[in-house]
């Protein structure tokens, strides 16, 4: 045992008699021990050691066909009363969710190991961080949380006898004797429950050994309990990428930024500029976590120390960044496996060579029309190899953010770029962010599936009460001119014929670079009904390759559109009742009246 902290050492003791492994492994954290526990699966053929001349010190692995993503139907928020828990997520009571839980739990760790895993979100002894502690029967997840977080004995130093947030989790696959065990054991959908209980800050997963739902200091705890705390404690836990953006003259400003899935945040946290003389540097790609600093400032860090991203249609020309990052020392689940001992996957920039072993372990065909890799193939890697990671990435203190960034996948009404006029017109913006679904793609009504602050899934608690906490944070702000401004992007507007008006990727930061030039009070800008836009001339589009630009389009407000869109923002609040803060229906209100 490497702990005296009896409440630790207690609990530990309590989930062993319930659970009964056979064995309980106290996590060090020391490479070894990563490297024993990963050969220890290769031997069982759980993984595949890759090809170290290829991509020295990493493994592949393949996941049970069932066990592919977070389950959204199965993640619980558990609050005493439902209303908290509000109309996004599903609610059972905690007295409830525990009976039914305990039962599976009782001897699920049979025939295993129960590893004890100390890790800290944020660097080690920031006033920001926060200590967890997860127990665990798989081995792939403490592999996993050893790049993911800072874990192991040093974190139990700095623990001493306070307080950790318990993070339970089972694949829930007992072996009885001499029974085999499977090389991706987990539990069927209906078992699988990810639940939450913020109130007492407690994270019971049972039955999914993927990514979000078994890693739990992800999206569990540095998003749906961080999020609770962080209401509770004055301070913002958000689903938002970190950057650092430098102009030529060496000033530097830190952005941070939220979209829902699909919309390129990875891409945008490593992003290339193709504007010479600026620079882009990434201190997160997923969570941000923010407290006010002395000087009134709202000050980030990245809770997390690797990056859990998708490996399809990442390539050297959409992100070499985070192509150079996955060199080595990483982890890849659910990608394609070449004959020479390397992974592959749809989208990496060059053809599959013959003989590639798919996600589902069969030789790929190209001509089955069936993917070589799962499309939610992950990659799992330390932060501190991307080429780019900012000086500043483990900074205690965190880093100072000078602009909040919403976007989301709008084909047509959303601008290229406008700034908020106010921190609560802000909130608005964020609130309201989504992306356009096509009804035949997706099998959904079409329209605009709302993702407020890209927290639908994430919020530990009901979002109009989160809506509510961004309010407060800017009327509670020690100095209200040093809140980050708030702007809302859009990459993707299309024209009439369906084609991309805005080249993105690199080019985007032509976006960036006005930002900053707003925050520095240089920007241009027209007040329009529904924020700041850029003057056309204000959007530095020197030496773009697509001359045709269309920037009075991209940077036009179609008030005929403007009108629909508010009739979806009414639909969108009409979910919260009474419950959504009076400031926001003002916003929609104001706007109302700007546009007719
Ligand atoms: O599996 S994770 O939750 O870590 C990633 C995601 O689904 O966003
Ligand atoms: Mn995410």
């Amino acid at each position: 045992m490497m702990t005296n902290n009896q409440k630790l050492i207690n609990w530990v003791n309590e989930w062993a008699q319930l659970c009964q492994p056979d064995k309980i492994h106290w996590c060090d954290g020391s490479e070894a021990e990563y490297k024993s526990l990963l050969d220890g699966m290769v031997a069982k053929g759980a993984a595949v050691k890759l090809n170290d001349s290829k991509r020295p010190n990493s493994y592949y692995f393949q996941s049970d066909p069932s066990d592919v993503a977070r389950v959204e139907n199965r993640t619980f928020i558990c609050t005493t009363n439902k209303d908290d828990a509000g109309p996004n997520y599903n609610w059972i009571a905690p007295d409830e969710m525990k009976n039914t839980l305990r039962k599976l739990y009782n001897g699920c760790m049979k025939g295993r190991t129960l590893y004890v895993i100390p890790f800290s979100m944020g660097p080690l002894g920031s006033k920001i961080s926060k200590i967890g502690v997860q127990i665990t029967d798989s081995p792939y997840v403490v592999a996993n949380m050893k790049i993911m977080t800072r874990m192991g004995k040093a974190v139990l130093d700095t623990l001493g006898n306070g307080d950790f947030i318990p993070c339970v989790h089972s694949v829930g696959f007992p072996l009885q004797p001499g029974q085999k065990d499977p090389s991706w054991p987990c539990a069927p959908i209906e078992q699988k429950y990810i639940s939450h209980f913020p109130e007492t800050r407690e994270i019971w997963s049972y039955g999914s050994g993927y990514g979000g739902n078994a890693l739990l200091g992800k999206k569990c705890l540095a998003l749906r309990i961080a999020s609770y705390m962080a209401k509770t404690e004055g301070w913002l836990a958000e689903h938002m990428l970190i950057l650092g953006i430098t102009n030529p003259k060496g000033v530097k400003k830190y952005f941070a930024a939220a979209f829902p899935s699909a919309c390129g945040k990875t891409n945008l946290a490593m992003l290339i500029p193709t504007i010479p003389g600026w620079k882009v540097e990434t201190v997160g790609d997923d969570i941000a976590w923010m407290k006010f600093g002395e000087d009134g400032r709202l000050y980030a860090i990245n809770p997390e120390s690797g990056f859990f991203g998708v490996a399809p249609y990442t390539s050297m020309q959409t992100n070499p960044n985070a192509m150079l990052s996955l060199k080595g020392n990483s982890i890849f689940t659910n990608t394609a496996l070449t004959p020479d001992g390397d992974i592959w996957w749809e989208g990496i920039g060059y053809d599959a060579p013959e003989g590639t072993i798919t996600w589902t372990n069969e030789k790929f065909d190209p001509a089955s029309g069936k993917p070589a890799a799962h499309p939610n193939a992950r990659f799992t890697t330390p932060a501190s190899q991307c080429p780019v990671i900012d000086s500043a990435w483990e900074d205690p203190r965190g880093v100072p953010i000078s602009a909040f960034l919403f976007g989301g996948r709008r084909p047509t009404t959303i601008p290229l770029v406008y700034e908020a006029f106010d921190w609560n017109h802000g909130t608005f913006i964020g609130s309201v962010i989504g992306s356009e679904v096509t009804a035949a793609a997706i099998g959904l009504k079409a329209g605009v599936r709302r993702d407020p602050f890209a927290m639908l899934p994430f919020t530990g608690y009901n979002m109009a009460d989160y809506f509510r906490h961004w309010i407060n944070i800017g009327k509670n702000a020690p100095d209200k001119s040093a809140l980050p401004r708030i702007y809302c992007v859009n990459w993707f507007r299309k024209d009439e014929n369906g084609k991309w008006l805005w080249p993105g990727y690199g080019d985007n930061i032509r976006v960036l670079k006005w930002i900053f030039e707003r925050c520095e009070g240089t920007g241009k800008a027209v007040k329009t009904e529904i924020g700041y836009l850029p003057s056309t001339d204000s959007i530095d589009i020197s030496g773009l390759e697509d001359k045709n630009i269309n920037l009075s389009l991209l940077l036009s407000v179609n008030k005929e559109e403007w009108k629909q869109e508010i009739d979806l923002i009414r639909e969108h609040y009409a979910q919260f009742g009474n419950r959504l803060p009076d400031e926001l229906a003002d916003q929609l209100n104001e706007l109302g009246k700007r546009l007719y």
